[in-house]
């Protein structure tokens, strides 16, 4: 199939799948028009999933209004998170797996934590911390590998009403001093090493380096992981499992107000220091069930897995909040997609036999690369949902990822949402939406999107339509503030656009009612007078066989304004050449139209990404625009050294 015919292709629910969902098309219809015709009842009747100390009376006072915007839900409820994800299951399911541990390597162990044993490991860790002088309002860092101790930390700071802030463990030392001091947190939660991907990660050596100066005072709770030896700060260091042995596993959960916080996420934006997005009890909670039932369909008995980080927010309500208020099996894994060899994710599957898989386009595009050989050597029958998130992602690697991985039998559940939003916005619903490959689709419950100009910031009426996207509502899973700044939060969120939410994103409404994020706006190039998403054109060389992966930036172009750069990834085996880049030129003509003809084809063995997997488009766009001395920080990629070859290799 060409690029277009993949792209106008439709998948609708087969019936097993429909009669199996929670929501089919008519339940989706008449929930969505409730939750947006009468939000106080809709959201005050999903609240009752969650078990409130005292219920609310007040469903939701909201202001957009630049100047005075606040968003508040449930406000004057109490409740305890970690007694919802844990302590109410016990009596139904104590024996049930809560988490199932999947080690980096597969010749370890895995482990099957229960419900029972969860709410004894939290109430631990959860006596240490308050051992450690930790209090309501508190912040802690949590600076862990993919390890059930960072659902332990996690949901101790919830139980004790501390506020955790999760860095992500391949940041780097300045960039987790940053945090530690951003949100002034006096204590740190680590590891001794972190293996991943059969690489050792010395986590407890970075917290020494990020605390060695002003913050020589923060006191580090370890967690032994490897037994490496490590150095050790007298007096300041405590390790988990002696602490641990000196107090009781029972603490009682403290009485929280639905607007306390939750935790801090820092997130970079597209000025300044990453952010510190903070989100609250008890909306936060509401939201992260709800759609984590309804996107994955999920059902008692499930084992779900989602093989995000719990450094990112996908982590935070996929992993962690929503699974667990479920009471579902949710998964953990340590490592990463291609360790021991690329078929990891598919064993992984078969091993613990998982229902819901959720991912981001990166990873499939990675594997799709490596060939279909890894996939189809293994089962895969125990699926039944698949996800992604994170980006859009290209019709050709979610063709690859309903047929190859999901034999063509499972619903791709294509999850627009931000950390700033807390939970899914925008998703095809499994039972409910013939999929189209590449759109989100659908606002989920409560969601009220809009299509405004970019320019006049006037909202686009109709189908067929685009522009960029706000929403015009609250829903209970927003970000309340900026940690420490709420001014900022009001001018990055609510000034552009009065009276919305402004995501930062670019999306399309087509003939059907249907939305497709077309990618960041500050992403948007303008050739020739012509805007083009650079998503587009990456979209459309990685649809061509011999491309892997590609990023797209605009460069200043003395005639046309700005010219299409393209840094391009062949795929295994494959050599460069001025043919293939011909070819390649060519091609994008074919699949989009002379307008978005690449002006230049830059060979890259690797992008630089986060590593979350996100590209990082500001240094590709410095490269391009020849501007080497500003590329900015980039200790917090993945791999710094493939800048080194981009710029070595310019055009
Ligand atoms: C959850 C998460 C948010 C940005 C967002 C958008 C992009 C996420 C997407 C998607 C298209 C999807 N994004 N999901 N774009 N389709 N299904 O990724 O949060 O790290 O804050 O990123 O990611 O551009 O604005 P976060």
């Amino acid at each position: 199939m060409t690029e277009t015919a993949l792209a106008t292709a439709t998948y609708a629910p087969s019936e097993a799948t429909r009669k199996h969902a929670h929501v089919d098309a008519a339940t989706y219809d008449k929930m969505y028009a409730a939750s947006i015709n009468d939000p106080d009842g809709f959201w005050s009747e999903q609240a009752q999933r969650v078990d409130w100390i005292k219920p609310f009376t007040k469903v939701k006072d909201v202001n957009f209004d630049l100047g005075n915007v606040h968003i508040k839900w449930f406000e004057d409820g109490t409740l305890n998170v970690a007694a919802n994800c844990v302590d109410r299951h016990l009596a139904t399911r104590g024996d049930q797996t809560a988490i199932i541990w999947e080690p980096d390597d597969p010749k370890d162990a895995a482990r099957h934590i229960t419900y029972k044993e969860l709410h004894g490991q939290v109430g631990k860790m959860a006596n240490v911390l308050k051992a450690m002088g930790v209090k309501k309002g508190d912040r802690v860092v949590i600076y862990l590998p993919m390890i059930p101790e960072a659902a332990y930390a996690m949901l101790a700071c919830a139980r004790i009403g501390a506020i955790h802030s999760v860095v992500f463990a391949g940041f780097s030392p300045d960039a987790l001093g940053a945090r530690v001091t951003g949100c002034d947190a006096r204590v740190v939660i680590t590891a001794d090493t972190a293996p991943r991907g059969g690489r050792a990660t010395k986590l407890k050596d970075n917290v020494n380096q990020a605390l060695r100066h002003d913050l020589n005072d923060v006191k580090c709770l370890v967690v032994r992981r490897t037994g490496d030896q490590i150095a050790w700060r007298d007096g300041l260091d405590f390790w988990y499992h002696e602490e641990a042995d000196k107090v009781s596993s029972d603490c009682p959960p403290e009485e929280m107000n639905a607007e306390d916080p939750l935790f801090i996420l820092y997130t970079s934006g597209s000025t300044g220091q990453p952010k510190g997005v903070v989100h609250t009890t008890g909306g936060y909670l509401v939201y992260a069930a709800l759609t984590h039932q309804t996107t994955f369909d999920y059902h008692e008995g499930d084992v779900y897995w989602c093989g995000a980080d719990v450094g990112w927010v996908t982590g935070h309500t996929y992993i962690l909040y929503g699974p667990l208020a479920n009471g579902a099996t949710t998964l953990m894994f340590e490592g990463v997609p291609t360790y021991p060899d690329a078929s990891r994710f598919w064993q992984v599957i078969d091993k613990h036999g998982v229902n819901q898989f959720y991912t981001a386009p990166t990873a499939l595009r990675a594997l799709m690369g490596q060939g279909d050989e890894f996939v189809t050597q293994t089962s895969r029958k125990s699926l039944r949902i698949l996800g992604t998130v994170g980006e859009p992602i290209n019709p050709e690697a979610w063709n690859w990822y309903y047929k190859v991985v999901g034999d063509s039998r499972c619903p791709i559940v294509d999850t627009w949402w931000q950390t700033e939003t807390g939970g899914h916005m925008m998703t095809p619903l499994p039972g409910a939406h013939a999929l189209k490959p590449g759109a989100a689709q659908k606002p989920f419950f409560g969601v009220k999107p809009v299509v405004l100009d970019p320019t006049s910031g006037q909202i686009i009426e109709g189908n067929g339509v685009e522009g960029v996207l706000a929403i015009a509502d609250s829903w209970p899973g927003q970000m309340r503030t900026v940690w420490g700044d709420h001014d900022r939060f009001e001018k990055t969120y609510f000034s552009d656009y009065k009276g919305y939410y402004f995501s930062g994103d670019g999306c399309r409404r087509d003939e059907d009612g249907d939305y497709w994020i077309t990618g960041r706006v500050d992403d948007v190039i303008n050739v020739s007078g012509h805007r083009m998403g650079t998503a587009e054109v990456e979209s459309a060389l990685v649809a061509h066989a011999k491309v892997a992966e590609a990023a797209v930036v605009g460069y200043p172009h003395d005639i046309k304004g700005q010219g299409i750069y393209c840094y391009v990834t062949l795929m295994h085996g494959e050599t460069p050449s001025e043919e293939l880049r011909k070819e390649l030129r060519n091609w994008v003509r074919s699949e989009i139209g002379p307008i978005a003809s690449p002006d230049v084809i830059q060979w890259a063995p690797g992008l630089p990404k986060t590593r979350s997997g996100k590209i990082m488009r500001r240094i590709l766009r410095k490269i391009a625009e020849n501007d080497f001395g500003a590329l900015g920080d980039t200790s917090t990629l993945a791999d710094p050294s493939v800048v080194d070859d981009l710029i070595a290799n310019r055009k």
